[in-house]
């Protein structure tokens, strides 16, 4: 283990040590998303483009009994200072979340984009107190094994740029990278658009893992991800909804984990759907 691992194990674990913990008795069917990046219906809101998809997969999930898990940067609050105007272009969308919140189906974590969720006085009529971690908990099978847990970060914990310094992260968004955006040109810094220092956090994380013995879920890099369980071990990503044309998520019940895209698809008549793959999986917790 290098010794830069141990310094983002340390923020990792300082992530989890107030988690709330959720066992799959209640809960036993999860269904995990991350980085959304709902904007303001601007045309630089990434979210727009897959709302559909979004919309379509949320109610698969509601009417199925699964509770909805959002791992941080749902919502796009460093391009948009006011979160009542993502609430409010997307109504239906966060009137879909409010039907899991009523079920006591909902929970929230926040990422670098969403951290101001964090915040006390942060208020939302149809979001849940939002977390920075959760850890889910599958109780002991009949045959004596430990419990085994999966912990879920949205992943900024492995990355400076994104933790430490958010503010002059954000600073960059707001006023260097969303206008240069807008004329065509990509943020550098972010992990979602940079394959090497997506790898970098990828393995960041994956050590940690490793080295706890224990299970990691998390967001942020944009890149799904389901690792085999090397051992009792393994790091999975649940990717993002801005991909171009798709959204991904991971599933988690009747003791396996799957991961998932949702795209739009014709059928021989030409009607057009949207569509549930599986990337990977399933395979056993
Ligand atoms: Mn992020």
């Amino acid at each position: 283990m290098k010794l830069t691992d141990s310094f983002y194990g340390r923020q990792i674990d300082k992530a989890l040590r107030s988690a709330p913990v959720i066992s799959t008795e209640d809960f036993p069917k999860l269904v995990l998303f991350s980085d959304c990046h709902r904007g303001c219906g601007t045309w630089n809101d990434s979210f727009l483009n897959n709302k559909t998809i979004y919309e379509a997969a949320l109610g698969y999930y509601y009417e199925h009994g699964f509770t909805y898990v959002e791992l941080g940067d749902g919502d796009e609050l460093w391009e948009n200072r006011k979160f009542s105007d993502i609430e409010e272009i997307h109504t239906d969308i966060f009137r879909l979340l409010d039907r899991f919140r009523k079920a006591g189906r909902l929970f929230m974590l926040w990422g670098n984009h969403d951290r101001i969720k964090s915040r006390t006085g942060f208020k939302s009529s149809s979001l849940p107190p939002c977390s920075q971690a959760l850890i889910i908990r599958f109780p002991a099978s009949a045959s004596g094994t430990d419990d085994t847990r999966y912990n879920l970060i949205h992943g900024h914990q492995v990355d400076i740029l994104n933790n430490q310094l958010w503010k002059a992260a954000r600073w960059l968004v707001r006023y260097i990278w969303k206008p240069l955006e807008l004329a065509g040109i990509k943020d550098p810094t972010s992990a979602a658009r940079n394959y090497s220092k997506s790898r970098v956090l990828e393995e960041r994380m994956s050590s940690w893992a490793e080295a706890n013995n224990t299970h990691i879920v998390a967001g942020h890099t944009h890149r799904p991800a389901l690792s085999p369980a090397t051992g009792k071990w393994s790091y999975s990503n649940t990717g993002s909804c801005v991909h171009p044309d798709t959204i991904t998520c991971i599933e988690i019940h009747d003791g396996k984990i799957t991961l998932i895209k949702w795209a739009e698809c014709a059928d021989s008549n030409q009607y057009i759907h949207v569509c549930r793959y599986i990337i990977s999986g399933p395979r056993d917790l």
